[in-house]
């Protein structure tokens, strides 16, 4: 058996479904770090959240309107395209469908572009973004999300490969069409389903 196998049967004799890893993942307890250049400082006095494109009118939230959003918590697994799942984590934070609710999209919104205060993007279908999981977090482990993690506020959509959640987040363009964000315009899945392993373009 190789790492893959015997980490998985690990796992399941420990009584984790198997269909809960998808293929070509492993289970860890540790919580890698995984992003581009350096974690930026974010001052939550000064943040933004930003959402514009087709919408009737650009919005802007500071920090504690937007925290006063309702409010959702979230147990779920979460998969990195690195191959890594962690198990079992656990969230709160503002879900993403409140936020939709409170702005007026034009109805040919088909997907958005999530940014965060860098440059980074991630790009969702918008069924995906609006499922149930998705949320904007800022508390992790009932603690306030680490900066290294996206702290002080971070996309998490659980059911797509980790890319998609981007940390540091500040705000999204509602879009007609999909299109590809950073990682997806460089060699990545422009969909990024874990359990169909859509890791890179033409998987
Ligand atoms: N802003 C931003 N968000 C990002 C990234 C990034 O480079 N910048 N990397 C993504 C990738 S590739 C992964 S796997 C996860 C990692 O999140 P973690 O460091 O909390 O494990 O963040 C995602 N969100
Ligand atoms: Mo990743």
């Amino acid at each position: 058996m190789g790492f893959f196998d015997r980490n998985r049967a690990k796992y399941v004799a420990a009584g984790v479904d198997s269909a809960r890893i998808p293929p070509g993942q492993y289970v860890t307890e540790r919580w890698p770090v995984l992003h581009e250049g350096a974690v930026p400082a974010v001052d939550t006095a000064l943040w933004t959240f930003t959402v514009d494109g087709l919408v009737a009118e650009q919005r802007e939230w500071g920090w504690e309107e937007f925290r006063a959003l309702d409010a959702s918590d979230l147990f779920t697994d979460i998969h990195c395209v690195t191959k890594w799942t962690k198990l079992d984590t656990r969230w709160q934070g503002v879900s993403v469908r409140a936020v939709w609710d409170a702005i007026e999209p034009d109805p040919a919104a088909s997907a958005v572009m999530v940014r965060d205060v860098g440059g980074y993007t991630a790009n969702l279908p918008l069924d995906d973004f609006l499922r149930d999981g998705s949320m904007f977090a800022h508390t992790f482990d009932a603690k306030p999300l680490e900066p290294e993690h996206g702290g002080p506020m971070r996309l998490v959509v659980p059911h797509l490969y980790f890319w998609k959640s981007v940390k540091w987040v500040a705000g999204f363009t509602v879009l007609a069409e999909d299109e590809p964000g950073y990682w997806e315009q460089n060699g990545y899945h422009i969909y990024g389903d874990p359990f169909q392993e859509q890791r890179f373009t033409n998987d």
